[in-house]
Parts: structure tokens; sequence; C-alpha cells
């Protein structure tokens, strides 16, 4: 039997239930985050908390618990539901009030809701990298809070399912900003831009996690912003996310990326972020290489 913790405690997933008036539910209104697991350990949980906290506060929504509560809160809940590979994904709304567009005034405590899930590393996509499209950023200006409101981002990724594409690269006008739901990075006579961390993109944990990687093996990375041109003329490109990791991009629009193969450099950053896996949560049991 799987778990859940709902408002602080660890009930049956199958019981774990909101209102229909949640607000979370009718508008949107909360945040979250999706954690990866490796051998029962959370990778970056503190750097997910971070983001979990400001993303709230900037939507004006206080944690119903310390970060502390939660890590042990979510290291219970992977014990109990025996977790080695996969994600936890935890949210929070602003709680359940009768609806009105405007915040409940009363004391309305804010839902909060973790569950497990079992993934595995898309180990044949990280190896041969992945087709992708670019298509125009529709979302708001505020890209930078992990809101539950995903409209714009899931009719980009529905373009790319219906594409055969593994991810939408979205534009505003001609500069790159992200995919769906990953970063985007790309290499040119050696060089890695990646778009700034500002309003118009989510700060990935993984994209943080390859700038340091970069910094600690000096190895440059521009944070700046890139054209589709530069896009469609790069030697190498690839995505980040929790879950995609270092992905390698071999197509674009059905045009080759570099010679349409994931490229050294890709390569190279593969290699460090599966060391820092391995640093934070042990040894893995297959590799990207060889
Ligand atoms: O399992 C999945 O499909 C996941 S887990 C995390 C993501 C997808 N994407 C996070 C994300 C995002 O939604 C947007 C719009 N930009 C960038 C990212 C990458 O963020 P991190 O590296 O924190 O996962």
């Amino acid at each position: 039997m799987k778990f859940a913790i709902l408002n602080g405690e660890m009930i049956k997933r199958s019981d774990a239930k909101v209102d229909v008036e949640d607000r979370g539910y009718q508008f949107g209104d909360g945040v979250y985050e999706v954690i990866r697991v490796y051998n029962g350990k959370m990778f970056t949980i503190n750097e997910h908390l971070e983001r979990f906290v400001k993303s709230a506060e900037s939507i004006c929504i206080t944690l119903p618990y310390t970060k502390k509560k939660i890590t042990t809160l979510l290291e219970e809940l992977i014990l109990k539901n025996n977790l080695q590979e996969g994600i936890v994904y935890m949210q929070v709304t602003r709680g359940v009030a009768p609806r009105n567009h405007s915040f409940p005034t009363d004391n309305v405590l804010p839902s909060l809701v973790a569950y497990t899930k079992e993934v595995t590393r898309p180990l044949a996509s990280l190896k041969t990298g992945v087709k992708t499209m670019v298509t125009e950023d529709i979302r708001w200006l505020r890209c930078d809070i992990k809101s539950l409101n995903l409209l714009g981002n899931l009719l980009a990724k529905q373009k790319a399912a219906e594409s055969g594409c593994f991810e939408a690269i979205q534009h505003r006008s001609q500069e790159v900003t992200e995919g769906s739901s990953s970063n985007i990075f790309i290499i040119k006579d050696g060089s890695i831009t990646t778009h700034p961390s500002n309003h118009l993109i989510l700060k990935g944990i993984t994209k943080d996690v390859i700038l340091q990687v970069c910094e600690s093996n000096k190895i440059v990375v521009e944070e700046q912003t890139f054209t589709l041109e530069d896009l469609a003329s790069a030697d190498e490109a690839f995505l980040s996310s929790t879950t995609a990791e270092v992905m390698p991009i071999i197509e674009v629009d059905g045009k080759r990326v570099g010679d349409g193969l994931p490229g050294p450099v890709t390569k190279r950053l593969q290699e460090l972020f599966e060391q820092e896996i391995e640093r934070q949560c042990g040894a893995l049991k297959d590799k990207i290489l060889k």
C-alpha cells in the first residue's frame, strides 16, 4: 500500500482527497516542487525547499511547516513507500474557502500534499538525445514562480507530443526562454550559454547544479539570452530538468543540431552531473556513458 502526506499526516494514498473548493483545484492558486530520489535519497533537497518557500512567499502563502519539518515528513514518506528510484511531488495551495478571486480574509490553513512515484532514469534518451520543436512562449511574466498554473506549459508540451517531440522550446520574439518543463543550454565553438534566471524562466535546480559543477571544473557558462538563430546554428544543445537531467537535443524542428549526435561538451556535463548525483545519493547502478 502507498501513502501520501496530507496536511502533516501520513495517510493512505487513496484517502488523500481535497475539497472541491480548494483554491488549488479552482484557481491553480498554489505552488509545487518535484524532487528526484536516487537510492532512496532526495537529490538537492535543500535547494528545492528554498525554491518552494520562495515560490509560496511570492504569492503570499506562508508554509504551514518549517523546511526542517517538511524534510522529515518527506523522508518518512520515502521510507514508508519504500521508494528507491523516483520522485516526490509536493504542492501547497492557499487552502479551502468559498470561491472568490480575492484571498480569503479569515485564517485559512494552506493545504499541503505530498506523494511519491517510481520513475527510472531515461537512460536510452540520455544516450541518444531527443527531438524538439520550437513554439511561441505565451506564458505570463512570472515564470520564476513554480506555480500550479501550467496552461501555457501544457499547451506547448502537447504540441511537442503531437509532433513526436520530447520537448517544446519556447521563445519570446526571437529570444529563446526555456522548454515547457526544462531549461535549455546551447554550445557554440566550445562556449556554453543559457538564459539568465529572471522572471521569464524557472530557475531550475538542475540548471544551478550544472552551473556549479561547471564552476568547480573551470568550465565557463554565460547566462545570456540567445536567439532562435543561435539555437539553429549551435554545435550542441541540451535540456535540463529534475527528471530529464542533462538531456542532449539532437533535432530542432526537424533539423539536426550539429552532426545530429550528443556532442562532447554535453557528454562531459552528463558525466559531471552523474558524479554529483553519486556524491549526494551514492553509487548509480547504470551510467549514461559506456
Ligand atoms: O518529471 C517531469 O516531467 C519534470 S520534473 C521537473 C520538471 C519536469 N521541470 C521543471 C522545470 C520547468 O517546469 C520549467 C518550466 N522550467 C525548468 C524546469 C527545470 O527545473 P528543475 O531543474 O528544477 O527540475
